[in-house]
């Protein structure tokens, strides 16, 4: 049975790959802080797979809490064959003269180190079985800025650089790396980046079909399934109403 380890799991992208790695038979350790809707996952992959989940309630910014997790995982699970590196945010979207800084550190601590700390903690199990995929969640935040993009642009600039990086640092031990850069995708992703208002995070998404977290799921597993000879090196997916960062075709009458 092959393995998966999902980062940010408890919604969203990360969400929708864990029920589809499910339903494909991977067995799970999911990783997010908020144990509560792991644990509603957990049912829900129970009721609706034949597989078996782990879940750790975990900040990935916090490096000693990211390796008492893995010091816990057990040895019968170390078998990695699949990393998403999902778990992110944006917090706001300040021009950078307006930035906060507590927003900033957020972004960066998140999209770019905690990613860097999970990584090194799961290439030490698949380097020595000489194969496993990485799968970074970027953004096209992470291809194009825009305004007040800034510090999220540059996590994800960031996240774009380390999968070219790792799949160079990583080829010699047979793993793959690549990485998925959605554009606006409907998740509680503008809830996280308005503060929790709703009804700013809607009008995102107002006038256009967004992506939805399951199109991304399945680019994750069209990436994880492929044979072993074959790395999807990035994936830009939009939804077809964004031509680019900033560029949209709204219906004005919605
Ligand atoms: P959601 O807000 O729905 O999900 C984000 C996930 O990341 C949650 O499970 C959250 O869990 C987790 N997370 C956030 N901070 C931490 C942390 N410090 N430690 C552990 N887990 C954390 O948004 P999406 O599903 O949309 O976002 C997933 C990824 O996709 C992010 O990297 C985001 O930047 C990226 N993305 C999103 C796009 C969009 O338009 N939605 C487009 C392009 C990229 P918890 O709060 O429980 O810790
Ligand atoms: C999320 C998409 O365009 O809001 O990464 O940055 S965007």
């Amino acid at each position: 049975m092959k393995t998966a380890i999902i980062t940010g799991a408890s919604s969203g992208f990360g969400e929708a790959i864990a029920k589809l790695f499910a339903q494909q038979g991977f067995r799970l350790i999911l990783i997010a802080r908020r144990l509560e809707r792991l644990q509603q996952l957990q049912q829900w992959i129970a009721a609706n797979s034949a597989t078996e989940v782990l879940i750790y309630a975990c900040d990935v910014r916090d490096q000693a809490a990211v390796d008492q997790v893995f010091d816990q995982i057990p040895s019968s699970w170390q078998c990695i064959d699949v990393l998403v590196n999902n778990a992110g945010l944006a917090r706001g979207k300040a021009t950078i003269q307006e930035l906060n800084f507590e927003h900033m550190h957020e972004m960066i601590d998140t999209n770019v180190k905690g990613l860097i700390f999970v990584t090194k903690r799961v290439v030490q199990w698949m380097i020595p079985q000489r194969s496993g995929m990485i799968i970074n969640v970027g953004s096209i935040a992470g291809k194009e800025p825009y305004l007040g993009g800034n510090a999220y642009s540059a996590s994800k600039f960031g996240v774009d650089a380390l999968t070219k990086s790792m799949r160079i640092d990583l080829l010699p031990h047979g793993i793959r790396v690549g990485q998925i850069a959605p554009g606006a995708a409907n998740t509680e992703f503008s809830k996280v980046r308005f503060s929790g208002d709703q009804a700013v995070a809607d009008a995102v998404y107002k006038g256009f079909d967004p992506l939805v977290a399951e199109d991304i799921a399945e680019a994750a597993w069209f990436m994880a399934s492929r044979p072993a000879h074959v790395c999807i090196n990035d994936l830009v997916i939009m939804p077809t109403a964004q031509a680019n960062a900033t560029t949209f075709h709204k219906n004005s009458n919605p």
